[in-house]
């Protein structure tokens, strides 16, 4: 069924609902002049009607379920870890619900069919029975009870504290976008606070680059995970409440203005394995903004690649730190070395003089191993970003790119 018909179906059925709701309401303004048991054959006929409506709105429900359902992400194939106890949770509540909901709507509908009132015929009194009161008080206590603390237990894990093993990345929500951040070859996040904060200049992430640590960060475009290892997600805001959504995997968590969350989940399918289950060459894992934070939070789309690990590695390596980038951005293209220093506090290891003033940095890798030979033609393919076209990677080739070894991450 497409949008247009449930359009059409939705301006033919309002109507005649209003006008059966006023019609009713004229008939109960008239009750005082009519005798409701008149005619027993409507009450007949309602009873008919509404099993009729029960049965048919079971097969509606049933036929748009089947329809619908490759439209359900989150029922099928989770990708993490905590997917498989989550769906499992998902399925055990649905059916259970599903059963319940069926089985007494049935006997309610069945009941007014089956019992509608005839005349002569008398209601039974039957005011209370215990047993059925205790029966239908404690065994929806106890599956309530079984479901909610394998949801906490769950819950916990995937919130709690991540394996040793665990890589981090950071996600920082900003109206309109997911920024990324990976901590580089050091594992450790560099410094940034809000009052670093620089859209002008291009500190959109707050970096303080007197940190050493920052300076292999690095803000991509696309998340890339490695299959079979944890990750832990560390989640920020940068202006309003953001939620950080990753539907295949089943992992949400919101994204908080001046605080921090997290969680942690192991990707257990590549993308290249789910294309090939979803059968769809152009699948994609995918990360969303599930608050509703503003007139572009649609826009908040970020693609999740689940890599190999040699696909993870192959695409550390073209990952360029921000730190580089800046230095190159800030860069003039005809002044060579000290001008273009960016703001490095004097303690630190790093001399600017090495890693601003030659655009070979642009292509160190991240792993600190020899830059390719090729490394200039390399660095057009790498983070393309609003301004590469300046960049003096791309202008004026290094000297001697495969002489360079990456200074700023000893
Ligand atoms: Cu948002």
């Amino acid at each position: 069924m497409d949008a247009q018909t449930v359009i059409t179906l939705i301006k033919i059925l309002v109507p005649l609902v209003l006008a059966l709701a006023a019609y009713n309401t004229y008939l109960v303004f008239k009750l005082k002049d009519v005798d409701p048991f008149e005619n027993w054959d409507r009450n007949k006929i309602n009873g008919s009607l509404l099993f009729l409506f029960f049965i048919a709105g079971s097969l509606l429900a049933a036929w748009s379920m089947m329809y619908y359902k490759d439209l359900y992400i989150l029922i099928f194939d989770p990708a993490s870890d905590h997917g498989v106890p989550i769906d499992r949770m998902f399925w055990t509540t649905a059916v259970l619900t599903i059963v319940a909901a069926f089985a007494t709507n049935a006997v309610l509908f069945y009941f007014c069919y089956q019992y509608a009132g005839k005349e002569g015929k008398k209601a039974l009194y039957y005011p209370e029975n215990n047993k059925l009161e205790i029966a239908w008080t404690v065994i929806p206590a106890i599956v309530l009870t079984i479901l909610i603390a394998s949801g906490v237990s769950t819950w916990t894990k995937a919130t709690g504290t991540a394996p040793e093993n665990a890589r981090e990345i950071e996600l920082t929500g900003k109206q309109f976008e997911w920024m990324i951040r990976y901590p580089g070859n050091d594992g450790k996040f560099g410094k940034i606070t809000w009052d670093s904060i620089n859209d002008a200049s291009g500190n959109t992430y707050g970096y303080h680059f007197s940190d050493v640590n920052s300076h292999d960060d690095f803000n991509p475009q696309e998340i890339h995970l490695e299959v079979g290892v944890p990750v832990k997600v560390n989640i920020r805001a940068r202006d309003v409440l953001h939620s950080a959504t990753m539907p295949h995997f089943r992992m949400k968590m919101d994204a908080v203005p001046g605080m921090n969350t997290s969680f942690w989940f192991t990707p257990i399918i590549s993308t290249d394995s789910m294309r090939l289950i979803k059968r769809n060459p152009k699948f994609n894992y995918e990360l969303s903004c599930q608050e509703i934070c503003g007139g572009g939070h649609w826009n908040m789309r970020r693609v999740i690649v689940v890599d190999s690990k040699e696909q993870y590695n192959a695409w550390l390596k073209t990952q360029k730190p921000t730190y580089m980038a800046s230095a190159e951005e800030k860069a003039p293209e005809t002044v060579p070395a000290p001008a273009a220093t960016p703001a490095v506090d004097k303690a630190t290891e790093v001399k600017p003089a090495e890693t601003a003033k030659t655009p070979a940095a642009a292509t160190t890798p991240v792993d600190g191993k020899k830059a390719p030979a090729a490394a200039p033609a390399d660095a057009k393919k790498v983070a393309p970003k609003a301004g590469d076209a300046k960049k003096p990677a791309e202008t004026a080739p290094a000297k001697t790119p495969e002489k360079k070894t990456n200074k700023v991450n000893p």
